[in-house]
């Protein structure tokens, strides 16, 4: 059987082993043997041309690092990845940050790491590449001629072809991307988007297969819905107990949002949708709570720390107006919880609140899902703009730009009989049963196998 290589920003640490991302990947590394290659937290003073073997007790497979410079992870990591491609893959074109030296460092960083990819790869090995990282390193790699089958995974979304143009080497980007023998996004939006793009920017044409040829190239593209342990997750937050000082649900109905603290996630627009509940719904002053976990991101951005202050203002106002001496409407937690503590909070909230911006899936809106004790089901309010609006059709589905629809939706799912919280939640939970995270990975590796068949039968002929 062949070797997985995975290669994605970060490693999996023991912290955040219990990821699902972590768990799906370590289980088929585990099964066919293969590395898993990422940045290690170390900040290095040279380039290095070597990839480090971490924690060699692992004997089915092993874990590679590389270290960036403090120079590379300002341009490539802050600058390239999180203030070129983030905000312009995220519709937000109009805080792109676009600088020459992050073009050159995002494009050397991805050219040494093939070098170093290059030196470990077996004929017959399979190159699985996770995100917009690394979106020209098949093409680095194939410069020094590997042949072997090699993937992307985009976790966010593919951009419109307007905001695409934003960025200069645009074009670039693409003939980079159809060295990839298989694109993989999360939804079937994100896959029109991206052929789209190919067509207006590179001329291309699209095949009957789902593939995609440009430049003299060839790709497939599909989506692959990323998902959760589904089972796990569930069987989890049905075990733990609930944190103390969450105040009685029977008494105040717990909503809960968690995110990364990002200003594709719609917190400010979240913030104010609940303040109209407030204000058109008086009878729930004392009866609600909203908890917010919001833990800090990619820190020393502007674009963060301005939507840090916005939060932290809004929250203010909207307590200061509300609040009661017995009552604080708004909790608002900036940092990491445990993931243990994740669950059980959700189980106990009423609502979830998912109301991203644009997010390439959300897998916060899965893990509340699976969460919930079926006999008692919360309900889940989630964006159009989520990948996962594509499979969660039982959910609440609003516009997070629109604050009286979403206030609405929030009460509907307050006021939701037992009997339509029962239902929605079954076939939710059916889907996120059946499309988890194994069938994720099984299904992405089985279709990078095929295009390596497709390929020998096609260079045969
Ligand atoms: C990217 C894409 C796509 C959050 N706060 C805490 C915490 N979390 C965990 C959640 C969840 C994960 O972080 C966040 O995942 P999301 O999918 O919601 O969002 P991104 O980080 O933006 O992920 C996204 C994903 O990749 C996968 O493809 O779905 O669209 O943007 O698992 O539970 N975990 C702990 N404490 C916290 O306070 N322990």
């Amino acid at each position: 059987m062949s070797r997985i290589i995975v290669v994605s920003n970060r490693l999996p640490s023991p912290r955040s082993s219990a990821g699902g991302l972590a768990v799906a990947l370590t289980d088929c590394l585990s099964a066919t043997g293969g590395v898993w290659i990422g940045t290690s937290e170390d900040i290095a003073t040279e380039p290095g041309q070597r990839l480090r073997p971490l924690d060699e007790t692992e004997s089915l497979f092993v874990k590679m690092g590389f270290d960036l410079t403090r120079q590379e992870h300002e341009n490539y990591y802050l600058g390239y990845s999180n203030s070129v491609l983030w905000p312009v893959f995220h519709g937000r074109a109009d805080l792109m940050d676009y600088r020459e030296e992050y073009d050159i460092s995002y494009h050397a960083l991805n050219a040494r790491l093939a070098a170093m990819i290059a030196g470990l790869l077996r004929p017959g090995d399979l190159l699985w590449v996770q995100d917009y990282h690394f979106l020209p390193l098949a093409a680095e790699l194939r410069r020094l001629g590997v042949s072997n089958a090699i993937g992307l995974f985009l976790h966010i979304p593919f951009p419109d072809t307007n905001d695409l143009q934003v960025i200069p080497d645009h074009v670039e980007l693409l003939r980079a991307l159809l060295d990839y023998d298989l694109i993989g996004l999360q939804t079937q939006r994100d896959v029109n988007a991206f052929l789209g793009s190919c067509r207006t920017c590179a001329g291309a044409e699209l095949m009957i297969d789902g593939s995609v040829s440009a430049f003299g190239k060839r790709t497939a593209v599909a989506s692959f819905p990323i998902g959760i342990d589904t089972e796990g997750f569930a069987l989890e937050a049905s075990r733990t107990l609930p944190p103390r000082h969450v105040e009685d649900p029977e008494r105040q109905h717990l909503i809960i949002g968690v995110d990364r603290l990002d200003y594709s996630k719609g917190l400010p627009q979240r913030f104010l949708a609940y303040e109209r509940l407030l204000e058109t719904h008086p009878e729930l002053a004392g009866r609600v709570s909203f908890l917010q976990i919001a833990p800090p991101t990619r820190s020393g951005l502007r674009a963060y720390s301005e939507i840090r202050a916005e939060l932290e203002r809004l929250a203010g106002c909207i307590n200061g107006a509300h609040a009661d001496i017995d009552w604080t409407p708004l909790r608002y937690i900036h940092r990491a919880l445990p993931r243990e503590q994740l669950g059980s909070l959700y189980r106990r909230a009423r609502v979830g609140l998912v109301t991203p911006l644009a997010d390439g899936m959300n897998l916060v809106a899965k893990e509340y899902v699976a969460a919930q004790d079926p006999e008692n089901p919360g309900v889940l309010v989630l964006s159009r703009f989520a990948g996962a609006a594509e499979q969660m059709t039982e959910a609440l589905l609003v516009n997070p730009h629109d604050r009286g629809a979403v206030a609405q939706a929030i009460h509907r799912a307050l006021r939701m009989p037992l009997g339509e919280r029962r239902a929605r939640h079954a076939s939710l939970m059916r889907k996120l049963l059946e499309e988890d995270i194994t069938w994720w990975s099984t299904t992405y590796l089985k279709r990078l196998r095929d295009t390596v068949w497709h390929r020998k039968i096609v260079t045969a002929q």
